[in-house]
């Protein structure tokens, strides 16, 4: 073959080449009108293709088979309202209302009301769950080791609850025993004791079924002396069996599936970030959490202020909880996601977004420097410069 033909066959199958892949490109993107994504356990179009993409592992969207219904809420269309706000939940901590009894301890008192409640928890997916304060999970309750908990137990709903909270207590506040009918009420009250994360939960037969349904949450006991400043999360792990053949159908950190991919937890870099990790998994025998990028000090029910491990995945059964510390060294997007790959998959992935370090604020620099003689020349700089950047 002459140097003319290789040439005139290499440019006629880089052109074939090039028009099989804008083709295939072309199919992958456009079979769904609405959304850019195609991926969707509602969209009756993915359901007939072979090839559904959705927000699993790795950066964007991935071209994944699958043969089951993936729910993923970047499919959310403009009707949907989702009851949950996994943003609001992650670092919301709730004290109670906070007071000081006759010998000088601190009282939290809580009102937890049971109700019925169908809740979208995930887009165009309705479940009939039962719900301590309209929420699954339920309200992290928190106090420091010591204080007194008071909680205010109401039950609205159709069927007999309580709430059994883990860590040390009397008999009788024990939530196991004494069942709370319907528009019955109960009153809690325990010493927060040891320090630790725990997690609360109704423990009336079937136990399988109150959980399933959603009545559970986290407790965390701060130890007298307070853990190092950091910025503080919850994450509860959690399943949905939608259609009852107790097995999970997806698979969710704080309640809905994927929220985190779509909604990155905004972190800064060089600053020390906590999650408290809880698992609430039902059916599953074992959940786990794996960071990407980066590894965690380990402190199991958070019972220690010694860690018992530097990694990067933790495994859990069902009730296992513990606290996690890292921060980043460099800035972008990282992945933190179930290592159990089915999970993952199935909507228990998430993202942190790592922004560069906050400036101070100049003015508090400024106030800052000015406080003392001995850092004069260092004020002049941070006058004149404006800030620190
Ligand atoms: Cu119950």
């Amino acid at each position: 073959m002459s140097r003319s033909q290789i040439m005139l066959i290499s440019v006629l199958l880089m052109a074939v080449l090039t028009t099989a892949f804008a083709a295939s490109s072309f199919s992958l993107f456009n079979n769904n009108d609405n959304n850019q994504f195609s991926v969707s356990a509602q969209d009756e179009s993915s359901k007939t293709s072979p090839t559904t993409v959705f927000g699993g592992h790795g950066t964007g969207y991935n071209s994944i088979t699958t043969d089951g219904d993936v729910i993923d809420s970047v499919n959310a269309d403009e009707r949907s309202t989702l009851d949950l706000d996994p943003m609001k939940y992650l670092r919301e901590f709730n004290y109670g209302r906070v007071s000081t009894t006759e010998n000088g301890t601190t009282l939290h008192d809580f009102t937890i009301i049971v109700e019925d409640k169908t809740l979208e928890v995930s887009p165009g997916v309705f479940m009939d769950a039962w719900t301590y304060n309209g929420t699954i999970p339920g309200p992290t309750i928190r106090a420091t080791e010591g204080d007194l908990v008071r909680i205010n137990f109401i039950n609205k709903g159709s069927h007999s609850h309580t709430m059994h909270f883990h860590g040390i207590h009397q008999s009788d506040m024990d939530g196991v025993f004494e069942i709370i009918a319907p528009n019955g009420r109960f009153v809690y009250e325990f010493t927060a004791e040891p320090y630790g994360l725990f997690l609360y939960h109704c423990h009336v037969q079937p136990l399988e079924l109150h959980i399933e349904r959603g009545l559970y949450g986290a407790y965390i006991v701060d130890p007298k002396t307070p853990r190092p400043e950091a910025d503080e999360m919850v994450m509860v792990m959690n399943g949905y069996d939608n259609d009852f053949d107790t097995e999970n159908n997806f698979y969710t950190i704080n309640g809905l599936p994927y929220y985190y991919m779509h909604h990155p937890i905004q972190i800064e870099k060089n600053k020390l970030v906590r999650v408290y990790l809880v698992n609430l998994l039902e059916f599953d025998q074992i959940n786990n959490f794996h960071l990407h990028a980066n590894l965690f000090q380990f402190y199991p029910t958070g019972t220690s202020l010694t860690p018992s491990e530097y990694t990067d995945v933790v495994t859990m059964s069902q009730g296992e909880r513990g606290i996690l510390e890292f921060s980043y060294k460099y800035p972008g997007r990282y992945l933190f996601h179930a290592h159990k790959t089915e999970f993952a998959e199935k909507g228990w992935t998430g993202s942190f977004f790592v922004k560069e370090e906050q400036a101070e604020d100049s003015a508090a620099l400024v106030n800052k420097a000015n406080s003392t003689e001995s850092n004069k020349t260092e004020s002049l700089q941070y006058t004149a410069g404006g800030g620190s950047q």
